[in-house]
Formats: structure tokens, C-alpha cells, sequence
């Protein structure tokens, strides 16, 4: 499986990131629990196991804080990483530059390479949040995830729009290599009669 599936075994560790205030921990307790949780900004982390399918490894999720004190800390979490969720705050478009920066300096480190990412596109409830088509253009996503299976996936932490839909992306993009995925998409494509410039566009866009 390669670099990816070497790290995926009977139980495969998820790591959350993104600024502080994304909305990391409301999804956490939101698809742990089903519950919307009071939270504060979290020092440290926060740490729960998934259930999942029986084909697929249990989740060991690691939500760690995202403020500016707390990013030097995120290296740490890195090496047994299956998988990446990065949550962005869709609404709060002052900061996606700072979400943009944060994101790629993430990627760029050599523990990571390779490791597939789902990018959370988060509070979609509120009204003037950002497409995800958008942000993926803003955070330069197709530039910056070449050679790594990624998606992007709207959500709303505190309604559990889309939680569940992500983490089954980012399971399916650890268990299959990332030329299948690929293919998979582009047969799929076909069928639906799409043309072959639509279909690489959107592998390019990774949605
Ligand atoms: N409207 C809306 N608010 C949300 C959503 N997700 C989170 N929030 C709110 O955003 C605020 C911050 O959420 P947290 O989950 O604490 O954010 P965090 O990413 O864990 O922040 P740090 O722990 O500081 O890194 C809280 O007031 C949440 O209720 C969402 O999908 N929609
Ligand atoms: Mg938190």
C-alpha cells in the first residue's frame, strides 16, 4: 500500500488540526457523542477512539489546539498520522490566509508526506460561509496536495452536517492507494457521461 497503507493497520490514528476556533472539538464530542458540547479553547488535546465499521480500523482521533502558543506543539503528533483533518472556519474569511498558511506549512513536513487529507470546511450553517469550491481555490488546495489523496468536505460541527461523510472519505482515501482512487473517480465519472476534461478537472480539485 505503500506509504500510506504502511501507516493503517487494525487501528489507525487521525489528527485534527486548523486554527483555534475552527470548530475542532465540537466535532470531536459531536461525532463521538452526538452532542453539542460547551466548549473552551483547548490547551493541550483532546484524544477519543471511533468505532467504525468492521472493515475498516477504529480511529484513534487526536484533537490538538489550534492557538498560535499551541501550533509549534502539532510536529509532535505527526509520525504515527494515518490521517489528516484540517478544519477550516468557511464563514470567517479574515482568517483564511492565516488557514492557508498554517495548512501548507503543515504539508510540508516530510512525517506527513503522502498522508491523505481531508479538509473540513466547517460552519456551513452560517449564512455567507464559503463554498467549498471556493475554498479550495483560497487555500490553493490543488497546488499544494499534488501527489496525496485529499478531499474537501462541508460540514457543520454543530448540527453534524457532513462529519460522518468525512471521516468516511478520509478512511477510504487511507485504505486505497492513491492511483485507485483516482481511477475509481474517473470510472465513475464516465458513467455519469461526464467528459474526460471534466473528469480530470475535478481529480484536480479532489472533490
Ligand atoms: N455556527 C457554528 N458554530 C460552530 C461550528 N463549529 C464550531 N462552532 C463554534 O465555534 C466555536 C469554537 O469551536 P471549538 O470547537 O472550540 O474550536 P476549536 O477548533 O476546538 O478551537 P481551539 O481548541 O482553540 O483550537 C464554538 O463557539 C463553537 O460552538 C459550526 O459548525 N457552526
Ligand atoms: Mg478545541
Amino acid at each position: 500500500m505503500g506509504t500510506r497503507g504502511s501507516k493503517l493497520q487494525k487501528q489507525a490514528q487521525i489528527l485534527i488540526l486548523g486554527l483555534d476556533g475552527s470548530g475542532k472539538t465540537t466535532l470531536l464530542y459531536k461525532l463521538k457523542y452526538n452532542e453539542s458540547v460547551v466548549t473552551v479553547p483547548t490547551v493541550g488535546f483532546n484524544v477519543e477512539m471511533l468505532e467504525t465499521d468492521r472493515n475498516s480500523p477504529s480511529l484513534t482521533v487526536w484533537d490538538v489546539g489550534g492557538q498560535k502558543r499551541m501550533r509549534p506543539h502539532w510536529r509532535h503528533y505527526y509520525s504515527d498520522t494515518a490521517g489528516l483533518v484540517f478544519v477550516v472556519d468557511s464563514w470567517d474569511q479574515k482568517r483564511l490566509d492565516e488557514a492557508r498558511k498554517e495548512l501548507h506549512r503543515v504539508l510540508k513536513y516530510e512525517s506527513l508526506r503522502g498522508i491523505p487529507l481531508v479538509v473540513l470546511a466547517n460552519k456551513q450553517d452560517l449564512p455567507g460561509a464559503l463554498s467549498p469550491d471556493l475554498l479550495c481555490l483560497k487555500l490553493d488546495l490543488r497546488r499544494v496536495c499534488e501527489g496525496r489523496a485529499w478531499f474537501i468536505q462541508p460540514c457543520s460541527a454543530t448540527s453534524g452536517m457532513g462529519l460522518e461523510e468525512g471521516f468516511r472519505r478520509i478512511i477510504y482515501l487511507m485504505k486505497t492507494p492513491l492511483k485507485r482512487t483516482q481511477e475509481d473517480i474517473k470510472v465513475k465519472m464516465r458513467s455519469k457521461g461526464f467528459s474526460i476534461t471534466a473528469v480530470k478537472q475535478l481529480l484536480l480539485c479532489g472533490r
